[in-house]
């Protein structure tokens, strides 16, 4: 990885940054450091359950989710709306953290991982979307990435690591570990990530369509925000396939397919892996998916393999992403 980005930041200052202007130079540090990871995309949809927080309506620059119309359209959805409705967990009040805030960017797959687990247990929280530049939001932490979630001011780092210390403290009875969920938890981090660069910044009209997402959701100042757009797209697009040969992967859309099927397979017939209600695995491939699920990578991916159901029960589920803007 750290050859691909020497590589990239060369061919950046030698063929991009013709201007060497101080943002677009700070655009490149930031997608050496940033943008190596999957341009990501919270979405939305219209969540069943009343939430604590009134929550945020997706951008409008994103084509929202259909909904089936008709009869026949309108039973199965209202009975997949009964179902998910039927799988939330609301955690007992005397549980929930007092305090929790969320420092992240908005198009990163492990902080969108934290968010589901957030979202599924309706967990109020805060969001503050850290500027990847200059990372001035986290400069009290010695951790220098995110996700960083500080519960009534304790903070705790890593993704996985933040789900298990969350989910340890709202079922502190449960020390059965379920290898099947311990499994497919693994895969996500292991596999399922590394599929998403190359899918994401697969050609140059996807990588831009991923950085106007990051470029305008992220936390850039104005000057900042242009140069991350063409800057970090053309670089992602060139790093991406530098990640395509890292990890072995020929064909990236077929890699995405079969991560696709693969875990559709793993559900074997179940409406969630956890059964009639999500776990920890189902949070966590969904939590990675959902920033590139209207993408194009994530378009074609519901339109060729079986996920979509699947994907549709959890939207639902977990409802839509609750974080206040702090
Ligand atoms: N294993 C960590 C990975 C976290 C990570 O790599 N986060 C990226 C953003 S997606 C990051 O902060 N990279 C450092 C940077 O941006 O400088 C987790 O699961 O939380």
């Amino acid at each position: 990885m750290r050859r691909a980005q020497s590589v990239f930041s060369t061919l950046l200052s030698r063929n991009l940054l013709t201007s060497s202007s101080a943002a677009t130079a700070a655009a490149a540090a930031a997608a050496e450091r940033t943008l190596l990871r999957p341009a990501l995309y919270s979405t939305a949809t219209t969540s069943p359950r009343s939430r604590w927080w009134s929550s945020p309506s997706p951008p409008a620059s994103f084509p929202s989710k259909s909904v089936p119309v008709g009869l026949a359209g309108a039973l199965s959805f209202s009975l997949t709306l009964v179902s998910a409705a039927d799988a939330k967990e609301p955690p007992s009040p005397e549980l929930l953290p007092k305090d929790v805030v969320l420092y992240q960017y908005e198009a990163c797959p492990f902080c969108n991982k934290v968010k589901a687990f957030l979202d599924y247990y309706d967990i109020p929280y805060k969001i503050v979307e850290v500027n990847p530049l200059s990372k001035k939001e986290i400069k009290w932490s010695d951790y220098k990435k995110v996700p960083i979630l500080v519960v009534d001011g304790e903070q705790l780092v890593d993704s996985s690591d933040i789900v298990n210390k969350l989910s340890h403290r709202l079922h502190p009875d449960n020390s059965v570990v379920d290898e099947e969920e311990a499994k497919w938890r693994s895969w996500v981090d292991e596999h399922l990530v590394h599929v998403l660069s190359p899918n994401i910044y697969r050609t140059t009209s996807e990588a831009l369509e991923s950085f106007d997402y990051i470029a305008k959701h992220g936390n850039f100042s104005t000057t900042e925000r242009f140069a991350a757009k063409y800057a970090g797209a053309a670089i992602m697009y060139i790093i991406s396939k530098k990640l395509k040969k890292k990890y072995n992967i020929t064909d990236e859309r077929a890699a995405l397919y079969e991560a696709a099927e693969t875990w559709t397979r793993a559900l074997n017939g179940r409406d969630f892996l956890g059964g009639s209600k999500p776990n920890l695995a189902d949070l966590a491939v969904f939590g990675v998916l959902r920033p590139i699920r209207y993408l194009k990578a994530g378009r074609d991916m519901v339109e060729n393999t079986h996920i979509g159901e699947w994907y549709q029960r959890m939207e639902t589920a977990v409802g839509e992403p609750a974080g206040i803007k702090a």
